[in-house]
């Protein structure tokens, strides 16, 4: 039997079957609550190439103290790299890999909706594919939104939550959002590396010493995940509720 409900208008429809209806008006609970524009460019008004890591030099034990020097500052600085496809064979063996592929239709009012709202990956490193070319996601970086240009054939890296805090904090996890287009649908692939599920999350010994105490609790992956699951995504705030300073050890 038919349903009198309106179509796209508090149902529950999916984004592909919302994306098949013609449609000027978006479903209110799409609607962003904040009216920021979401294309905030860079001060020359271009869109921002992100740094590039040669990683094969790196596997083969070849890199310089120079390239070495240059994937420590970009961790820290940035938390995002791009490195080409071909040199991403046989890189994570181990650990828990998960797998995301996104779908954003187009949007008949873009400036009204949120395509992924902005978060933080929970995982070690995230490698994230365009699929087909169309942009629409953007980094946090010093405060300012800016529109992220893929490479062709490139892949993008983002640090995540657990590698900030298995380095206390010296590299720092991305935080990002992706923003819808008028015309264009788009689609993308994150491939989500993390470690075991048994294993325990919490700042490296190597990087404590009595000048930098932890500044992060320890806790099992299977809480970690739980807890980061269990809510909406908000900017860096699951990480922010890590810290030591947010309450005591948390270890299951
Ligand atoms: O669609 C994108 O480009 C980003 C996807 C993403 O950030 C995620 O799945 O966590």
């Amino acid at each position: 039997m038919a349903s009198s409900k309106p179509k796209g208008l508090g149902s529950s429809l999916t984004i592909q079957e919302l994306a098949k209806e013609p449609m000027l008006v978006i479903p209110e609970r799409y609607v962003r609550l904040d009216n920021k524009p979401c294309s905030i460019l860079s001060e020359d008004g271009t869109s921002q190439t992100i740094p590039t890591v040669d990683m094969q030099l790196l596997l083969m034990g070849e890199a310089t103290d120079f390239q070495l020097d240059k994937l420590h500052s970009i961790c820290k600085e940035w938390g995002i790299f791009q490195i080409d496809k071909g040199e991403m064979e046989e890189m994570f063996d181990d650990g828990m890999q998960s797998v995301r592929m996104s779908y954003y239709p187009p949007c008949p009012q873009p400036e009204k909706v949120m395509g992924l709202r902005p978060h933080s990956d929970a995982t070690g490193i995230t490698i994230l594919l365009q699929v087909n070319g169309v942009e629409g996601f953007q980094i946090k970086k010093d405060g300012i939104w800016i529109p992220v240009s893929f490479l062709p054939d490139a892949f993008v890296v983002n640090v995540g939550d657990t590698l900030e805090i298995l380095s206390n904090g010296l590299y720092n996890s991305i935080e990002h959002r992706v923003t819808v287009n008028s015309v264009k649908e788009r689609m993308s692939i994150a491939m989500f590396f993390n470690p075991k599920f048994e294993a325990e999350i919490g700042p490296a010994a190597s990087f404590l010493n009595p000048q930098n105490p932890p500044l992060f609790k320890r806790i099992s992956t299977e809480k970690y995940y739980k807890k980061y699951f269990s809510r909406r995504l908000n900017g860096k705030l699951f990480l922010e509720q890590m810290k030591t300073e947010n309450g005591e050890d948390d270890t299951a």
